[in-house]
């Protein structure tokens, strides 16, 4: 018994039926995708992985890139997937810290990576988005069929790696249970089923893309239009063929920004979901005036999972995150004493559930920091709950930046100015954007006398940061403002800056 591959993959053995669509016109078909992942989990065995070891996988998002993800699954390795955006030095640090037995990496970066990987003890594999590499060269000539390794709900499925305010990435530990009990929720919830059509134009290195989205259409047995990325002309030129999409709120602004995107080319589908940063209110309300449909927005956590979503048939409230999901518990609890406070009033949002992951990896400080022992998660989310239940993030207590989906955290950024030559010390803020929701400011202040370059800066930020992370402005200040403690005050410097990306 491997309760994730029998549940999500397994049972599509021998259909027929269209599971990714892809933009040039093919259809792979589960069965077609099932045998290649049997392929690729014969090469893993061959690699010499056991299960429980990992798997990094730095790769473009295509059909082998998540046969992958079900060859690991197939096989009992840990699946650890990660951004394409990350920065060599960034993708050392995961391979270090996850002892990751095999990697797997993009062809064109190959001789770049293979001392680094080896280095640290493991093997490098490669896989190119268009399907090239020695990956699928490996897997060309193996079984078709490959027997499930027994595994239970228990056991480690997935590690994916967050960021944090100390600036280390934690890698949060997701079981099988983890997976499934949410996508078994989230199914039920979103009313999907063998008809759905699913848009997929997210990565499938983080929650949404991959647990979210694939492991919901791979229960349902219903198909993606797999996309490479989120592409407007193609995301127009396919919707009449989808029944639903799931994306972060710029999927839907850049949607909003296209006169295309009207009622009639969204009339067959029945389900648009919003989650992983805030949709302003405003987004849904101009959706429903050009569309006709209301977002259905979703809250959730690499570290849990989805937590808490709107109705499918009741009220979609604009600007809340909706209802805590069956089988999740969430309530408002003070951030000093950790007691839970009244209906209406602000505090950190804790959660509790089967989808609340399993500890950070071989930290278990920070676990118990953020995990109590009764169960529930410290979010680190500033929410308020009504008497109805519906919960309201209203800002984080967590010094995050969120652009695009992809989560920032200033410390990281701030540990790489702090040691530019000419920085005294940095502050990076988030400040409001209207492509990306949020974007990165570094306040800088310089060394007596001297000047720091803001070209060098950003050269620094770029070698050594993924690009996402990079500040889109500089500003050099004499001093930070603190207040009477000595700590900086974020709060005032968001403030001065809160328009530099507007108009
Ligand atoms: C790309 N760039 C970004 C960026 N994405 N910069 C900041 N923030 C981002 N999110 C860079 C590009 O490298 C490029 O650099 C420049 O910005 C402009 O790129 P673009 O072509 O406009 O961006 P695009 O490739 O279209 O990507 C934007 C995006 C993408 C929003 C479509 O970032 C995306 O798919 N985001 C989804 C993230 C996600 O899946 N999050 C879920 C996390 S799970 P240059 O050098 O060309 O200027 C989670 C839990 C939960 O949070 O609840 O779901
Ligand atoms: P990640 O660590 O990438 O999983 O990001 C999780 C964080 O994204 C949460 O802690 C929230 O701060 C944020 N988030 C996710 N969904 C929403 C939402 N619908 N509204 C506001 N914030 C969200």
């Amino acid at each position: 018994m491997n309760p994730l591959y029998d549940r999500l993959f397994g049972i599509h053995a021998g259909k027929d039926t269209p599971f990714l669509h892809l933009a040039g016109g093919e259809t792979i078909t589960h069965d077609a995708f099932l045998r290649m992942a049997a392929k690729l989990a014969h090469v893993l065995v061959a690699q010499g992985l056991a299960p429980g070891d990992r798997l990094a996988a730095q790769i473009e998002k295509s059909p082998e890139a998540l046969a992958l993800y079900a060859a690991c699954a197939q096989a009992g390795v840990v699946f650890l997937p990660l951004n394409t955006a990350y920065t060599e030095g960034e993708l050392s640090y995961f391979i270090e810290n996850s002892g990751a037995k095999l990697v797997v990496g993009d062809p064109g970066r190959a001789e770049d990576l293979k001392t680094m990987v080896e280095s640290l003890g493991a093997a490098l594999m490669t896989l190119g988005g268009d399907g090239s590499g020695t990956l699928m060269a490996e897997a060309e000539g193996q079984p078709e069929a490959f027997e499930t390794v027994a595994r239970s709900e228990d056991d480690l499925a997935a590690f994916l790696y967050t960021s944090g305010t100390t600036g280390r990435s934690k890698g949060a530990m997701l079981s099988q249970k983890n997976l499934l009990s949410n996508a078994e929720t989230l199914l039920a919830h979103w009313r999907f089923t063998a008809e759905d059509v699913l848009l997929h134009a997210l990565p499938i290195f983080h929650t949404h893309g991959l647990f979210v989205a694939t492991n919901i259409l791979l229960l349902s047995g219903g198909a993606m239009i797999f996309l490479p990325k989120f592409d407007l002309d193609q995301m127009i030129a396919q919707m009449p063929r989808a029944t639903s999409l799931m994306g972060v709120p710029t999927f839907y602004t850049r949607l909003l920004g296209d006169a295309r995107f009207d009622r009639d080319l969204t009339k067959g589908m029945r389900l648009f979901i919003s989650g992983s940063a805030p949709l302003l209110a405003e987004t849904h309300v101009r959706f429903e005036e050009r569309t006709g449909h209301r977002i259905l927005e979703r809250y959730g956590m690499t570290e849990t999972n989805m937590n808490t979503s709107n109705p499918y048939d009741g009220e979609r409230r604009a600007g809340t995150v909706g209802l805590a999901l069956p089988g999740v518990e969430v309530k408002v609890c003070d951030p000093e004493t950790g007691a839970e406070l009244p209906r209406g009033e602000v505090g950190i949002l804790e959660v509790r559930g089967d989808n609340v992951f399993q500890g950070y990896w071989q930290m278990p400080e920070k676990t118990a920091a953020e995990l109590r022992t009764d169960g529930f998660f410290i979010t680190g989310d500033l929410a308020t709950q009504g008497e109805d239940g519906y919960v309201t993030i209203v800002g984080r207590g967590k010094d995050l930046i969120i652009s695009g989906g992809f989560n920032i955290y200033p410390k990281e950024i701030e540990l790489v100015l702090d040691d530019a030559p000419g920085v005294l010390e940095s502050a990076v803020i988030g400040a409001p954007h209207p492509d990306f929701g949020e974007s990165v400011i570094a306040v800088v202040v310089p060394e007596a006398g001297a000047s720091p370059d803001e070209a060098a800066l950003a050269a620094l930020c770029k070698k050594e940061l993924a690009r996402f992370k990079h500040p889109r402005k500089f500003v050099v200040l004499p001093e930070l403002p603190r207040n009477t403690m000595g700590k900086v005050q974020k709060n005032v410097l968001r403030e001065a800056y809160q328009g530099a990306f507007e108009g």
